[in-house]
């Protein structure tokens, strides 16, 4: 009985289901293919990041003693697809059973269902799927707060037996502080290309050069020893402040105290188990803050397992709904960066450089734009898959669909995002270097963000209004002059047919 042990590109773990019981004789096959590299056309650090990762992972394996077939995209034989390599595969080494580990995404699962192979659970998550759809079966709500309440107590992470430590699920009335001027984050630790990162670097660079996205400076980690280093760096040095600031926004600092850890965690270079484990440690020896420490895991505890059951629970309708027929295409500025508003160009321009972005510059001010100005929700999902090295569905989409766009029409969010040039303002320094000024609500030097908010409600005012969430500023909206309201719709009509 050999087995052949198909391991995907985000699934390089050796605790993997599907490489568990591994025997002598086995064949473990990895697959370098075009389709995965062009379903989207990832930005190219992604693609760098991906391929480097599998094939350190494949020479570790080696190192391990076992048997890998590893795929190179650029082999001539190489028939670009996952389903067309394992046939070959399967007629290159006759093998008794063939065994995978579940995907990550709909779309590579519907074509598993055709390799005739034994499908494994994924078990790198605290929940599954099918404890997801417990949880929420019932539930009229699926609220994220209950979800990680629960996945508290189940983990026993930061309890005192049964109650939460600190007497409160929550900190976050702690963690909205703005970056003052003479504050400055640590430096980001970067992992210089070794000779497979460099080979790779150039694949990337002749074949791909039309995808979104710098390729150098490439400083992500491709081993699980530098990302385990990398994970050092944020307990060491970032986690105290990762509450206080978690929110706050800079100019030319595009991750400030944040872990920039999620490529790793989805690709399977860590774990979340090991890393919440970590940063309540640190709490408990006293080295960060409880509301920093609780912040954290909520992120890793609560909203990624909370979003990665969403996706498995909707999936495949979640995709095609469209609460506000938003249908907008996507403007030219997401890929070039070339606006004047600098919270865009901003956001864009770190996406760009480091194909990363924080969260608050992803849903307030890229995700903001996209739903006051009624953007297409596919064309969204397409660039935040595109452009963001930790994004593959099962997490990009719900964030996008759900919390950014409230196209689910409240599923995953309890109200719509929506924000004017006023929160920027607070939590940023990006307005003092744009040329509009978020005080000013009308007028050439308004921030747009001012009346395409009040737009937004206007134009939404039939599905949003009853909303419980919406009340104070429908009250507003009331109260407004009806030549006020007709001002504004003007500005926006006049702005959103110059995108
Ligand atoms: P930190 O702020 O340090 O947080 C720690 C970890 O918590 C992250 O590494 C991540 O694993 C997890 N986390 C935090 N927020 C979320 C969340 N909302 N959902 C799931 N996990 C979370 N995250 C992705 O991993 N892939 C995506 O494709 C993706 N797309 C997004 C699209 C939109 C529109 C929005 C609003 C958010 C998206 N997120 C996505 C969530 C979040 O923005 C990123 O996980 C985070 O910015 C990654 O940076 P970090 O590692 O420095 O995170
Ligand atoms: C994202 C990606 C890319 C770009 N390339 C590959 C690849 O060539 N081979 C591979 O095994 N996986 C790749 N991946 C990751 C897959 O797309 C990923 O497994 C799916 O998104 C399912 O989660
Ligand atoms: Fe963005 Fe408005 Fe501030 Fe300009 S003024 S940076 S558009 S929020």
């Amino acid at each position: 009985m050999t087995a052949l042990r198909i391991v995907l590109g985000d699934q390089l773990t050796r605790g993997m289901s599907s490489l568990r019981d591994h025997q002598p004789g086995d064949t473990v096959l990895m697959m370098e293919v075009l389709e995965e590299a062009t379903y989207v056309k990832h930005h190219k650090q992604k693609l760098v990041l991906i391929f480097s990762a599998m094939r350190h992972f494949a020479e570790e394996l080696r190192r391990g003693g076992l048997s890998v077939d590893y795929i190179h995209l650029d082999d001539p034989a190489n028939t670009g697809s996952f389903t067309a390599e394992v046939r070959r595969a399967v007629r290159r080494h006759r093998p008794s059973r063939v065994v995978v580990t579940e995907p990550g995404e709909w779309r590579v699962m519907e074509m598993m269902k055709g390799w005739g192979a034994e499908i494994l659970p994924d078990d790198r998550f605290f929940a599954t799927p099918a404890s997801f759809a417990a949880w929420a079966s019932g539930r009229r709500q699926l609220r994220m707060e209950f979800f990680y309440r629960d996945m508290r107590r189940l983990s026993g992470l930061l309890m005192d037996g049964g109650e939460p430590v600190g007497g409160q699920w929550n900190f976050d009335h702690d963690n909205r502080k703005s970056l003052p001027k003479d504050v400055m984050p640590p430096k980001r630790q970067r992992f210089e290309p070794d000779a497979i990162t460099v080979e790779v670097m150039a694949m990337v660079q002749q074949r791909f050069p039309g995808h979104f996205g710098d390729l150098e400076p490439f400083g992500w980690a491709v081993t699980r020893a530098d990302a385990l280093e990398a994970l050092d760096h944020f307990i060491d040095s970032c986690l105290p402040d990762f509450g206080g600031y978690q929110d706050a926004m800079k100019q030319g600092n595009a991750f400030l105290y944040h872990s920039v850890i999620s490529p790793y965690l989805n690709i399977g270079l860590l774990g979340p188990r090991e890393i919440c484990d970590r940063a309540q440690e640190a709490w408990s020896k006293g080295h960060a803050p409880l509301n920093a420490v609780e912040g954290f895991i909520r992120q890793i505890l609560g909203w990624r397992e909370y979003v990665r059951g969403l996706y498995w629970l909707k999936m495949p309708d979640y995709a095609g709904t469209n609460f506000l027929d938003a249908r907008r295409p996507l403007p030219s500025f997401y890929w070039t960066g070339r606006t004047d508003m600098n919270c865009l160009a901003q956001a864009i321009g770190d996406t760009r450089a480091h194909a990363y972005a924080h969260h608050i510059q992803r849903l307030m001010v890229t995700g903001n734009f996209a739903l006051l100005a009624g953007l297409d929700p596919a064309e969204v999902e397409q660039w935040y898959l595109r452009v963001y090295a930790d994004a593959f569905e099962w997490v990009e989409l719900p964030n996008t669909h759900g919390m950014a766009l409230f196209a689910d029409g409240g599923v995953m969010a309890s109200k719509p995002y929506a924000a004017s040039g006023a929160y920027i303002d607070r939590m940023s320094d990006y307005c003092s270097g744009c040329r509009f000024r978020p005080e000013v609500k009308l007028g050439p030097r308004a921030c747009p963000f001012n009346y395409l908010y009040w737009d937004f409600l206007i134009r939404n005012e039939g599905k949003l209004r009853a909303n419980p969430r919406m009340g104070m500023p429908y009250r507003t909206l009331a109260r407004m002059e009806p030549e006020r309201k007709a001002d504004i719709r003007r500005h926006a009509a006049t702005f959103l047919s110059s995108l």
